[in-house]
């Protein structure tokens, strides 16, 4: 045990009597729930002042701001980060020291709040992190989902999925301000009534629905300007129905109540898919529209006229989840405020810019008409004519061109289009790496580039480097804070001057020491949380990411049956120790993603058993990978595995965090890999795999024969038939067959979709470069420790830069 500090510090007596006031309890007899509560509780308290202040100077000044619009806010824990930001956490760190109290212990107690499903929510996250840290003024505005993401289970190989409680310890951040609550309207008919003012439309028989506002503050390091996360909870206008309540009919009485509440229930858990659930949408008008309300409503206390919105407001929707806050806006305007038409579209169309995040068609979101309408039937009758105007801007761009029309309309074969509203409306349109955003002109938004090329840009993703390495990665940070200072905290462009330490022997010495601590740190943390024992001294190699096809976990575990046959046949073949980490959630509902974690089970039952393999190969499937399995597993990985189908993952911030924790990437040439490649050359990663282009030639020539691969190749083909052979322990012969027969066969057109045959040899090739690389240690941690510093363009600092320059123009706020 460290040596007690000789005086007792300050913070000894605020956690002592939060203990104290708010659960009656002192150190003695409370639980490391309390002291977590109590804690938190301090730390909340040097935060509301500057968030008070922050607020009201900027009313006071009439500041602009921005409202992140999201359905995901893939937070984490705060506590801890919280304390690095306000650096105070050395001081609590004492406090608790100084109570015998490890500050490790008490973080833990803190469920993570996990509002998102993978990068689209934790990129919302890192961007409040950033606006506040930049001083910008912002809000954050999604749903208050009383069940985040699930929590996942591995029960005799599968994927289990259970139930998320993040409020139980989350409830601490969170400011409830019923007094700002707001009406919502679903259903119902609408009439056009004549009055002498001219056309007014009537809404009758909708039902209610309240949406009250939970905030939560966001701190960014150092910040004078703490940014609000205000998530909207959905309640019941009535909590009983009296008129059934009083004929004894108490379940009616209820009903209502229930009816309403279940929108803000639960987190839908797909990635990269929309279902076009009813339930879905009415969350997203749901929260749309109470955002829309309450920035009108702010905006008339403030200035009064809502002519002038777009000069204090720019609005970014996430993905096209929140598209419903355009023809809302058009709604209030127009049949609240009194607009007519082209005047709310002119305010409308100069404050909202949409970001797209994915080209998957699976995902791009469409809504069955008629669904939409009875649901949404003001907003319906906007959304059609916002179509008919655009149509007929179209028909003078692409005159008699119906399909090409067609194609971009809004509203077509009875769905709603949500992109193509964006497009048709929003002021600018963003890809999130630099290859997407040339994707989205070149292919899904090619008409529209032709017609509007000023309106599409790319602003490559970033992470905030406090919470991705100041927070999850304590030795190097350390280490850098003692080489170059702290000023790389606030000023992403000081990593560059981590180049010049490379040659630096003290340095390099601390850098391979702290790899080792945190190669350490995980080995333990799997030993606590799963009872595997694995060898800190092996290469760790790691692919911690959504479970989807395109990102290819399949071609991972051909790869590890290949080494598996190999080292069977002939031991001296592969000798070097190497633990194979994944991790990864999988939708509920995606059959073959589920399946792919039993085979990734299966694998690891097989090769961690055998004893021909079991002390050279290792595979450990990480239980419900989430933000603060990611702060422990990436600072250790030796290995970044990012090996989607070039052109299918938009960008990517896996890629980041691994990097900028040391990590050498082996990857494809797709989203923000590119980059990653451009700032540290093809000599400090291993590129693998077809690029964008020739994918693009095979499909357009319909060339690619996948059995053919296998034919030829008798090494794949042994390692494929594994997959059916009766090989693997634990499950049943037919068990893989699936997986087996979409990569070979198929229909026709459709096998082997995300091409892992064809770079199965280009990914050995490359994998095999990298062991031989990390086989000279010192120039291996010459290259991992190059990546680091070469990772701070990375920054989503610089990121939100990049948003405010081309897109907000916000001052940020002085001190
Ligand atoms: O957004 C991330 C990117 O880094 C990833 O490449 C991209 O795959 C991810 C529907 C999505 N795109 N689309 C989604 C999530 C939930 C949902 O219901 C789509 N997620 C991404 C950040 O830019």
């Amino acid at each position: 045990m460290a040596a007690l500090p000789k005086k007792r510090p300050q913070e000894v007596t605020l956690i002592l009597g939060k203990l104290k006031r708010h659960f009656g309890k002192t150190l003695e007899n409370a639980s490391m729930e309390h002291i977590y509560q109590a804690c938190a509780l301090c730390v909340r308290d040097e935060i509301m002042d500057r968030w008070i202040n922050a607020r009201n100077k900027v009313d006071k000044e009439g500041k602009k701001m921005v409202l992140y619009m999201s359905a995901e806010f893939l937070i984490g824990r705060a506590l801890v980060n919280n304390m690095i930001n306000l650096e105070i956490f050395d001081k609590y760190k004492a406090a608790l020291d100084y109570m015998g109290v490890d500050i490790h212990q008490v973080e833990q107690e803190e469920n993570d709040a996990a509002l998102g499903n993978g990068g689209l929510g934790r990129l919302a996250a890192c961007f409040l992190d950033s606006l506040s840290t930049l001083n910008l003024p912002a809000m954050g505005c999604g749903i208050r989902y009383e069940h985040g993401l699930f929590r996942q289970r591995i029960l005799d190989g599968s994927q289990v999925e259970m139930e998320d409680n993040w409020i139980e310890t989350g409830d601490v951040w969170e400011v409830e301000n019923p007094e700002e609550e707001v009406e919502i309207h679903f259903g119902g008919e609408i009439h056009e009534v004549w009055t002498e003012k001219g056309l007014k439309i009537e809404h009758y028989n909708y039902s209610s629905v309240l949406a009250v506002p939970y905030d939560m503050p966001i701190v960014g390091y150092n910040t004078k300007m703490p940014a609000a996360l205000r998530l909207w909870s959905a309640r019941a206008k009535n909590n009983l129905d009296m008129t059934f309540f009083n004929r004894g009919d108490y379940t009616r009485a209820m009903e209502e109540r229930e009816l309403a509440e279940v929108i803000s229930k639960v987190l839908y858990p797909e990635d990269n898919h929309e279902a076009g659930r009813q339930l879905r949408l009415k969350q997203f008008y749901f929260f749309t529209s109470a955002t829309m309300q309450s920035m009108v409503r702010r905006h008339k206390n403030l200035y009064g006229d809502l002519h002038t919105l777009p000069e204090y407001v720019e609005v970014q929707i996430n993905d096209t989840h929140p598209t419903l806050a355009i023809p809302e806006l058009m709604r209030i305007l127009m049949d609240e405020e009194g607009f007519g038409w082209e005047e709310a579209y002119d305010v409308v169309r100069r404050m909202f810019n949409y970001t797209n995040h994915t080209i998957m068609s699976e995902a791009l979101e469409c809504w069955p008409k008629d669904m939409f309408r009875l649901l949404l039937p003001r907003i319906y009758t906007i959304i059609d004519t916002l179509n008919e105007k655009y149509c007929a801007r179209l028909w003078q761009a692409f005159p008699g061109d119906f399909e090409k029309i067609s194609s971009l309309s809004i509203i077509a074969y009875n769905e709603i289009r949500m992109a193509n509203l964006c497009v048709a409306v929003c002021k600018k349109v963003n890809g999130v790496s630099q290859i997407h955003g040339d994707i989205l002109k070149t292919s899904l938004f090619r008409d529209n580039y032709v017609m509007d090329p000023e309106k599409f840009i790319a602003i490559t993703n970033g992470i905030t480097h406090r919470r991705w390495l100041a927070k999850a990665n304590p030795p190097l940070t350390k280490l850098i804070e003692k080489h170059i200072g702290k000023g790389f905290l606030t000023d992403y462009k000081q990593f560059d001057k981590l180049e010049a330490l490379l040659d630096n022997p003290e340095f390099m010495e601390g850098f391979i020491a702290a790899k080792e601590e945190n190669k350490r740190r995980l080995a333990g943390y799997v030993m606590e949380k799963q009872g595997i024992e694995i060898n800190p001294h092996a290469i760790f190699d790691v692919q911690a990411k959504r479970l989807h096809e395109y990102k290819r976990q399949l071609l991972k575990v051909l790869h590890i049956l290949y080494l598996y046959n190999k080292i069977t046949a002939d031991p001296a073949s592969f000798t070097q120790p190497v633990v194979f980490f994944f991790a990864a959630k999988a939708s509920p509902g995606y059959v073959r993603a589920k399946n792919i974690i039993r085979l990734i089970n299966a694998v690891a039952d097989l090769v961690n058993n055998d004893p021909k393999t079991k002390d050279i190969l290792k595979v450990v499937f990480i239980e419900n990978y989430n933000v603060s399995a990611a702060e422990i597993l990436i600072p250790a990985t030796d290995f970044s595995e990012q090996l989607s189908t070039a052109g299918k993952e938009a960008s990517g911030t896996g890629n980041m965090k691994f990097m900028m924790n040391g990590a050498v990437t082996i990857g494809t040439m797709d989203g923000a890999n590119v980059e990653i490649c451009e700032r540290v050359g093809r000599e400090n990663m291993f590129i693998f795999g077809a690029t964008v282009e020739e994918i693009n030639q095979m499909q357009r020539f319909n060339s690619y024969r996948p059995g053919e691969y296998y034919e030829k190749d008798a090494e794949l083909r042994d390692v494929l038939n594994k997959l059916i052979d009766g090989s693997l322990p634990g499950v049943n012969e037919r068990q893989f067959a699936d997986l087996y027969h979409s990569l070979i066969f198929g229909d026709y057109e459709k096998a082997d979709q995300y091409y892992l045959l064809h770079d199965f040899r280009s990914y050995i090739n490359a994998f095999n470069r990298a062991v031989k690389a990390y086989q000279h240690p010192e120039e291996w941690y010459r290259m991992a420790a190059y990546n680091t510093a070469r990772s701070g363009i990375f920054s989503s600092d610089r990121t939100i830069r990049e948003y405010n320059d081309r897109i907000w123009h916000l001052e940020p706020l002085k001190g």
